[in-house]
């Protein structure tokens, strides 16, 4: 859906359409799922144990170039896995997406290209930590 890439930048610049996603408070077995809205994740902070994924899924209309980084300058956050190719992962419309498996323990901040405000901040637990996974919501 190369052609709707276009499109979609440019109604990038449109007026607000919030549409916060769902928030989730369990842990399927797949990965905690982000949602992603215009302009924003469905939470601001995750918490994950190493051997975890994370689903992020647009119910927006919007595009999302999810990079690490913050305020939508992508940066190099050794220990965190790879989001694509050039380390992004393009999100259109109706996306859903799992990520690599998360396998070094620590802070790491996930951002949008397109949305300078959007900010994931994913801790990562060791996977032999007894504590329990901790998300708060954004
Ligand atoms: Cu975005």
């Amino acid at each position: 859906m190369k052609a709707a890439w276009g499109f979609a930048a440019i109604g990038m610049i449109a007026t607000a359409l919030a549409v916060p996603g769902p928030r989730e408070s369990a842990a399927p077995a797949g990965g905690r799922v982000i949602a992603m809205g215009h302009e924003m994740f469905g939470r601001s902070v995750i918490t994950i144990r190493v051997g975890d994924h994370l689903t992020f899924a647009n119910g927006s209309a919007w595009l999302h170039v999810l990079v690490p980084g913050r305020g939508a300058r992508q940066d190099s956050q050794p220990g965190m896995p790879r989001l694509g190719p050039r380390n992004a992962h393009l999100s259109e419309h109706g996306d859903r997406w799992i990520t690599g498996v998360w396998s070094v323990p620590g802070t790491y901040f996930i951002t949008c290209q397109l949305h300078p405000e959007m900010l994931l901040e994913v801790r990562v637990l060791p996977a032999t930590s007894t504590a329990r996974a901790v998300h708060s919501n954004a």
